[in-house]
This record gives C-alpha cells, structure tokens and sequence, in this order.
C-alpha cells in the first residue's frame, strides 16, 4: 500500500547525508520506538550517514529503549532531511529545531487534522505508527538492514499503541507486519515485563481509582484526580494519566475518561478519552484536542468545564446507544 509515496521517501533518505528525526510532545511506547526503530535502521542500512534523535523531553517508563543523542547546534540541522513521526500536528512537535530542516517528511497514522512537510505519508487506518516503520522495512527489506534491537523498538510501539494488539485498526496488515519484528528474535518475555509490571504503590492508586470511578447516566465512566490525590501517591503526570486504561472494562461503559489535575495558574486539566464502539474524538476536538476514533486527548480550563465535557461526552454516548445495536 502507497509503494510510490514510500519510494518518495527512501529516495529522500538516499538523498541526504544527514537525518533528523522527530516525535511528539508527551511521548508515548509508539513515537519513541518509531524514532528509535527508524533511526536504528537507517543507521545500520547506511552506515555512512549521520542520524540524529534529539529530544529532552523523555518518559520514565520508557527508560528501558535507551537515551536520545546530544543535541547538536543549531548550524547543524540546516542541511538535514527532517522526518517526524506520529506527530498530526506542528504544534505537537517536541523538538522544535524541525523547523531548521532543509526538507520535512511526516509520517503518521492521526486523523489528519493538519498538513505540514514537503513529503506527507499518512495512514489513519493504522494501529501504529511503528506499524509504518515495520511496513516501510518489509517493503524495502533487499535494501535495508535491521536487528533485534531495531525490531525491539518497533514492536514496542506496536504493542502499546494497540493495546496489545485489541484496539480498533489491528489486522491482518499489523500482524504480518509484526511478525516480521519477532522474526528477528524479540525477546518478549522481557518486553512485556518492562512495559507492564506495577509498583506495589501503582496499584493502591489503582485501588483508590476504583473505589472513586464514578459513571453517568447514559454509561461514561469517569474519574477526577487532583494535585492532592497525585501527590498522596506520589505519581508523575504520566502515572496520574495511565489512569484511564483502569477504566476500560466496564459493561455498558463504551466511553470512559480521567480528568488529571495540571496543578498550574490557569487551573488546567488534562483530560484523556477512550471509547469502545462509538467514536470519541468529536468530544476532544471540540475542548482542544484530538486523536485517535477511540483514544483521543484534550484540554480543559477548571472543574466547570470539565464538568460540561462530560455532559457532552454523556449525550454523544445517549446518541450512540439509541441508535446503534450491538455494543457492549
Ligand atoms: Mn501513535
């Protein structure tokens, strides 16, 4: 699928001496191991070439993948291919020295609300975008080179973005594209116990969502985590936002959503949807966000406002429900 736009892009990297790669702001287990993946396979199939990953804003749990490069000056970039990766918008662009770059492709698998670069590759349909990567190597496999590690990366991103291969978008495209990573030899063992494994704390914070997790009437679950309750748990916004992933197993509750506390001036709310079924992103994008059909992230301004996003998101789920068959 699109072979000639990926041929574009090979072309380009063929082209260049000097790469940079780029992802979005508040990474996540797809963008990082999509840089990484790439990077690694662009290092090792043209040795010759320079290929950076820069990027100072990093996750915790996703320590395990390794550092980002040093930064380089800004003289650097100025003739270098760019190529940002699960990134739907220029806002969302984590290290803004894209701008620099001689050239710019995206790739991506968000609903596309925002063209930007010279090369545009984008997939909606997509589980991942490291799904991308993995296609755009077994389209090219007699001319690129990969490893475990490499393979490693991009299954990461697979497996997170996915949900572990459950959410909406998986086929048998991802599954043929992910067996070409596991033929390589990952260790998944290991992989899985790096990403999934909980702090004995995590899960009293688990327990506390439970015990507070409230549903509206028409079937949103939804909870409120405040500055007090994260630092009762001691948990970094990341922690507070995975959240949301507690709550997605309840019969009846095809949208659930956390409202986690920023704790600034302007009383900010970060607010994380997820939907079964019926589509979510009308909601996100109406309070300033966007995404994904059924995981979509957005924005708000004090408890009021959250309060009228959940009303929303309680009415579009009525709507839903009268007039479809079928959800659970
Ligand atoms: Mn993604």
């Amino acid at each position: 699928m699109n072979k000639e736009i990926k041929t574009k892009i090979l072309n380009k990297i063929k082209e260049y001496d000097k790469i940079f790669l780029f992802r979005h702001v508040r990474n996540d287990g797809d963008c990082v191991g999509a840089t990484k993946g790439f990077k690694r396979i662009l290092q090792l199939s043209f040795p010759e070439k320079k290929i950076y990953l820069i990027d100072d804003d990093n996750s915790q749990y996703l320590a395990f993948m390794g550092a980002e490069d040093e930064a380089v000056s800004e003289e650097e970039y100025k003739d270098g291919l760019g190529i940002v990766i699960d990134t739907a918008s220029e806002k969302r662009i984590s290290n803004k020295n894209y701008l620099l770059c001689k050239e710019l492709i995206k790739i991506d698998h968000h609903i596309p609300i925002e063209d930007y670069g010279d090369i545009m590759w984008v997939e909606p349909d997509r589980s991942s975008a490291c799904e991308m990567i993995a296609d755009f190597y077994a389209t090219f496999k007699s001319e690129l080179t990969i490893d475990t590690v490499a393979a490693t990366h991009i299954y990461t991103g697979m497996v997170t973005d996915s949900g572990r291969f459950k959410y909406e978008g998986v086929n048998g495209e991802t599954m043929r594209n992910a067996a070409v990573m596991l033929d390589t030899g990952i260790d998944t063992e290991k992989l899985y116990a790096q990403l999934y494994l909980d702090d004995f704390g995590y899960l009293k914070f688990k327990a506390r969502i439970y015990q507070r997790m409230e549903i509206t009437e028409n079937g949103v679950a939804y909870i409120f985590i405040d500055k007090a309750m994260q630092e009762e748990f001691g948990l970094s916004l990341e922690q507070a936002s995975s959240c949301v992933n507690s709550l997605d197993s309840i019969r009846g509750a095809i949208c659930w959503i956390a409202f986690i506390e920023n704790g600034d001036e302007e009383s900010s709310i970060r607010v994380r949807l997820r939907s079964r079924f019926v589509h979510i992103n009308p909601i996100a994008e109406k309070y300033r966000g966007g995404g994904h059909a059924c995981a979509s992230g957005a924005t708000v301004y004090g408890w009021e406002e959250a309060e009228k996003l959940l009303a929303d998101a309680d009415a579009h789920v009525k709507e839903y429900k009268e007039t479809h068959e079928g959800w659970l």
